[in-house]
């Protein structure tokens, strides 16, 4: 048996890479539906060990320096991403396992960017309804939880690809796109000029998750050093998930996301995690947040029997 790592929860508390606000309420939420308990209750090791929020002061000196640009609050996703980042490389440095919790989807730039200081070639696994890979000139939104995935890729504001250096944070062939159904033009466009592995809704529904996940898991473990997992809450139906701010029609069911992580166990390779966009201001009787505690649970390794 696998020795289990142990894990060290990071949550972020922001909301101003979304359109909406809420989604700082998630961790508060996850914890509150019983994060840490149900972990401990599977023998693991867990600490909370750092809670990113941004300075007090409203004000802060990174906003001078901002370009007028369409990305809504530049300096604060800047600001959280950059004290995110050196969060999630020190708990990498200590032999722990990063368990990001959110906060919306803009913070994968700074866990992306944590993260890339220790994989040479790290895998990423994005389960999303939406890839995440606008632009300045491609986003309909200004919203820059709508572009982590593209800054991590090395495309963006340079004050957001530089975090943490200048490199590009993963490779476009190390990425796994899991349950796309909402793309617009401009992202359409670079996934399929970089050729970006993506499985959406369609392939799902014409092969089967268990399908899809092996050939995702085949695809990625083969040339990685490590595999990322970033769980968009909005990838299942709003059906299940209703608590996020950015809900899509036709989503992953309940079982279809279980199996997914727990597939993602089961092939031992996942390295680092996040799950993001729960909004608790949107959701109905702490559904969202129970999902959210459910599936984390099964991706470190619940069984069902
Ligand atoms: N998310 N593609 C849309 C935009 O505004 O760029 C939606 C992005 C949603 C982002 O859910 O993490
Ligand atoms: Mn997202
Ligand atoms: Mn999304
Ligand atoms: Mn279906």
């Amino acid at each position: 048996m696998r020795t289990k790592p142990t894990i060290a929860a990071i949550t972020v508390p922001f909301d101003l890479g979304a359109g909406r606000r809420g989604a700082s309420k998630g961790p508060k939420a996850i914890l509150q539906a019983g994060l840490i308990r149900g972990l401990q209750q599977m023998d693991i090791t867990i600490d909370h060990v750092a809670d990113i929020r941004l300075p007090n002061d409203t004000a802060t000196p990174l906003a001078a320096e901002v370009d007028q640009t369409n990305l809504k609050y530049l300096a604060e996703v800047i600001e959280v991403n950059t004290r995110l980042a050196e969060q999630v490389s020190q708990v990498v440095e200590q032999g722990r396992f990063p368990l990001v919790i959110g906060g919306d989807h803009s913070i994968a730039i700074g866990t992306l960017a944590g993260l890339s200081s220790h994989y040479q070639n790290l895998g990423v696994i994005w389960i999303d309804a939406h890839s995440d890979l606008n632009s300045a000139d491609t986003s309909p939104s200004g919203n820059i939880h709508g572009m982590s995935l593209a800054v991590s890729l090395g495309m963006g504001h340079p004050l957001l690809t530089s975090i943490m250096g200048n490199h590009d944070k993963v490779k476009a062939e190390n990425i796994v796109l899991i349950a796309a159904r909402s793309l617009d033009e401009g992202e359409k466009k670079l996934i399929r000029s970089l050729g970006i592995k993506c499985y959406t809704m369609y392939d799902i529904d014409r092969k089967g998750m268990a399908s899809i996940m092996q050939d995702a898991i085949d695809y990625i473990s083969s040339k990685t050093d490590g595999v990322h997992v970033s769980f968009d809450v909005d990838s299942l139906d709003p059906l299940e998930a209703p608590g996020t701010g950015t809900i899509v029609k036709g989503g992953l069911h309940y079982r279809e996301a279980h199996l997914a992580v727990e597939m993602l166990h089961e092939a031992g390779i996942v390295t680092s995690a996040e799950f993001v966009e729960v909004n608790p201001l949107l959701d109905d009787n702490n559904k969202t947040s129970q999902l959210a505690v459910g599936l984390i649970s099964s991706l470190l390794g619940k069984q069902i029997l």
